[in-house]
């Protein structure tokens, strides 16, 4: 039976153990360039099977938030390089997670302070994250605009541009394209924002059409055996609902079966939170399902709340990978310790956003 520590060959990757970090926002990023503390952030963590990125934005429009890293300008890529050839270095492995925040944004926060982007003008419940003059604080999310048909391909551009230069330039091993908790690509794929009467609205084929371009675009750019996916199908995450979760993600993820892709992520549940929602029930089995006789072989990774229990009961019972999130903020050698059964630091949340080296690379591994 496999184990949390066996290899496995995912898409081009050959990972050493199936524990993987998830994708984390830390907010250690002025000017969307990623610093040399962020090179030792994740230096720290390359025993890892898989380094996530924390979320990347594709374009300025796809910020929104103060310090998140971009992957757009020339610094950010430079900046970057600096990470990938620290993890390399120590014999990891690490792919960029590709982002678009669509409406999760503020004015402040896009190019001459326009509206953020949505496919329908519906404000989300939910609040982002400025820094001004150095000090940190939660606001609304502003009013959006909803997206011309027309301007879809250059955003559909934007990722294929993203994952290009992700490969080429910054030297990461492949890009996990954000398809989760209520941003762009999420967006437009669920009921409750997505009100469009166009070829992007209307039916889950249509919901699905942006996501399932992007796809397309980025496999087509760095190959599907670099590319994975994160998803979320019900979480509450950014005010994201949906009145057909199940029928619509066992659709996507028919369609993603043909792309050849590495892994496919799923947050089970809500996301940072309860692995199980009353009134949101779903069945991950049967997402599996579909996509395996649809043809799908991706690596199927698992995220959410894991603890080493849970994660080997999910690996005996076929999960392929596992993601940890907040465990790997606070244990930079988690693959020793849960290996070991050795403690665990546990997590500082008022250090989770924002800020420097406390609570960043400060947490210690053992001797
Ligand atoms: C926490 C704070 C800001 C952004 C996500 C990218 O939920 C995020 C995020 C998480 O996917």
């Amino acid at each position: 039976m496999a184990s949390l520590f066996d290899p496995l060959q995912v898409g081009a990757l050959r990972l050493p153990n199936r524990i993987v970090m998830a994708p984390l926002t830390r907010n250690r990023s002025p000017d969307a360039i990623p610093k040399p503390i962020t090179a030792e952030y994740y230096r720290q963590r390359a025993s890892a099977g898989l380094l996530i990125t924390e979320a990347t934005a594709i374009s300025a429009q796809g910020q929104g938030y103060a310090d998140v890293p971009g992957l757009y300008g020339t610094e950010q890529l430079d900046g970057w390089k600096q990470v990938t050839d620290a993890v390399h270095a120590e014999g990891g492995r690490i792919v960029v997670q590709l982002w678009h925040v669509g409406r999760v944004s503020h004015v402040d926060l896009q190019p001459g302070g326009a509206k953020p982007v949505a496919p329908s003008a519906i404000t989300a419940k939910t609040k982002t994250y400025l820094i001004k003059d150095g000090v940190g604080s939660f606001a609304d999310t502003s009013e959006p605009r909803a997206l011309d048909a027309a301007e879809l391909p250059g955003i559909v551009q934007d990722y294929r541009h993203a994952a290009r230069h992700a490969i080429t330039t910054a030297g990461f091993d492949g890009v996990e394209v954000h398809g989760a908790n209520g941003y762009l690509l999420d967006q437009f794929l669920k009921t409750g924002s997505n009100k469009r009467t166009d070829d992007y609205g209307g039916s889950m084929e249509n919901r699905a059409r942006l996501l399932l371009e992007v796809m397309r675009a980025v496999t087509e750019e760095i190959g599907g055996n670099r590319t994975g996916i994160r998803l979320s199908p019900v979480t509450p995450a950014n005010d994201a609902a949906t009145d057909d979760a199940q029928a619509l993600f066992e659709y996507v993820l028919k369609q993603l079966a043909p792309l050849n892709l590495a892994y496919i992520h799923i947050i089970e549940g809500a996301t940072g939170g309860p692995r199980e929602i009353a009134d949101r029930p779903f069945d991950y089995g049967a997402l599996k399902t579909a996509y395996q006789t649809a043809g799908g072989q991706a690596a199927w990774m698992v995220n959410n709340g894991y603890d080493k229990a849970l994660a080997e009961h999910a690996v005996a019972a076929g999960a392929d990978l596992v993601a940890f999130g907040k465990l790997y903020i606070a244990n930079p050698d988690l693959v020793r310790r849960l290996h070991d059964n050795a403690p665990l630091n546990a997590p500082d949340k008022t250090t989770f956003y924002g800020g420097g080296e406390k609570g960043y690379t400060d947490y210690p591994a053992l001797a």
